[in-house]
């Protein structure tokens, strides 16, 4: 167990070469290490030049010294950051001899842990950071942002809000038996449980496009040999990336591109064509197709409109994931011939119909660029906002259905407990643990 009340040193820029290298300080030795390691403790939050030496007056580097006094700083304690010259040697010998003066390596994460466990900054704030850091589109990085800022947090502890209303409410009317049917059938229990309702399911909406926001959508695209599955996925990724002939059979292997549609970020996923008859092969490739589509977000099934029959979806397909219905070599029939249901006509070769698809994937990423409003969610948040909501659910049918005052009161309260440990107000060791460990170390 790594103990909270060590003094802490890690690079804060990446490991290689650059023009400057940030080591960062952090914890109750800070203010030694400061006047060891500089002479004299800077005056707090101005760029200082100095020199950086070690604890027998060896010259490291000089530089840019920052001195935080807790509880103003990022941890909430005092740090302290040298900007030196950005190369490893440089940065590994400052790391050390802040080492030698009695601070220990920092593990992955451990600056924002302290960080949120000196409320500077609640879980998914923290959270935030990582996914700012990793974002791949601009629009992710603006709702990672507005996650870092809040936006999520607030909704969160709004809708606990109301929770904690509701249950005022309720435990009152627990509280008084003798009015208790009275107090269960009031107007205004009724209406705080609608709006409540209201707003789980409008958060949920939102942190299911946060989700797609980081973690990206992806599509899987299958469909018989020929169709022309990597002709498509070359044409929606723009470029030359799978092999394409006419043979039957081509795609062995599972290709993956990653796309950007408007700011969603898409990962296609190419497979071997499903056949009856295929050779040793063939059917790898395909025992693998069918494994990539377990894990889609939805399911492109790409039928040769030259063929006949409608297109209809010859593979068992995972519950629950979309799936669209695509009509290709439309450059090659008629119109007429290619009209199926709800499908897409499409050529991979003119390109006509690309639009339509591109669109028909935003709508089941569900994800409308929101811009300014969007923010960042994890699957972690989905999962503990789908357990609240159960809970509200469950709470709510046993008013209904049984007037059953306590009951409700039970599971509010444990609706009220699932959405604190989104934003960690409700947390285990073992959560806090799991979620600091996947931050680069210096953060
Ligand atoms: N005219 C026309 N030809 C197409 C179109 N799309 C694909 N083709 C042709 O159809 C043939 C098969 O295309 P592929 O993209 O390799 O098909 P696939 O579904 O990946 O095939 P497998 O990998 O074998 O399963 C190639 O000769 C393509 O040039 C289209 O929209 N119009
Ligand atoms: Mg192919």
């Amino acid at each position: 167990m790594k103990n909270l009340h060590d003094t802490i040193v890690a690079a804060a820029t990446p490991p290689g070469i650059g023009g400057i290298g940030i080591v960062r300080v952090s914890g109750g030795q800070t203010e030694f290490i400061a006047r060891t390691l500089l002479g004299s403790l800077p005056e707090p939050r101005t760029a200082t030049y100095r020199k950086f030496r070690n604890r027998d007056g060896q010259n490291l580097d000089a530089g840019i010294a920052l001195y935080f006094p807790a509880p103003a700083s990022f941890t909430g304690e005092p740090v302290l950051e040298l900007h030196g010259h950005g190369g490893p040697l440089v940065i590994s010998h400052i790391v050390a001899a802040i080492v030698e003066l009695g601070a220990r390596q920092a593990e992955p994460g451990e600056f924002s842990q302290r960080a949120f466990l000196n409320d500077k900054l609640d879980l998914v704030q923290a959270e935030a950071i990582v996914d700012l850091i990793n974002a791949g589109t601009s629009q992710a990085a603006r709702a990672a942002l507005r996650s870092l800022s809040g936006a999520f947090s607030t909704a969160v502890d709004a809708l606990a809000e109301q929770l904690i209303r509701l249950r005022l409410h309720v435990e009152a009317a627990i509280d008084f038996p003798e009015e208790e049917i009275d107090f269960l059938s009031d107007k205004r229990l009724q209406q705080r449980l609608v709006e409540c309702a209201d707003t789980f399911v409008l958060l949920q909406e939102q942190a299911k496009q946060g989700r797609v926001l980081r973690d990206g959508f992806q599509v899987v695209i299958v469909g018989k040999p020929n169709a022309g599955k990597s002709s498509l996925l070359n044409l929606l990724s723009g470029q030359d990336a799978a092999i394409v002939t006419e043979i039957a059979g081509t795609t062995r292997d599972i290709l993956r591109e990653q796309i950007d549609i408007d700011g969603l970020s898409v990962e296609l996923v190419d497979t071997a064509g499903l056949r009856e008859d295929p050779d040793r092969i063939e059917r790898e490739g395909i025992r693998r197709a069918r494994n990539a589509l377990r894990s889609a977000d939805a399911v492109l099934w790409i039928k040769d409109a030259t063929e006949p029959g409608p297109g209809k979806i010859e593979e068992p397909l995972p519950d629950g994931v979309p799936v669209v219905v695509v009509m290709n070599k439309i450059d090659l029939c008629d119109a007429q011939d290619a009209r199926a249901e709800g499908a897409i006509q499409l050529s991979a070769k003119t390109g006509q119909g690309l639009g339509h698809l591109r669109q028909r994937i935003r709508e089941l990423a569900g994800y409308e660029n929101q811009g300014e409003g969007a923010f960042t969610a994890r699957k972690r948040h989905l999962q503990a906002l789908e357990k609240a909501a159960k809970h509200f659910d469950t709470g709510q049918i046993a008013l209904q259905e049984a007037r059953a005052g306590e009951l409700l009161a039970e599971e509010l309260r444990l609706s009220h407990q699932a959405l604190g440990e989104i934003t960690g107000a409700v947390s285990s060791d073992d959560l806090l643990g799991r979620i600091f460990s996947e931050f680069c170390i210096g953060k």
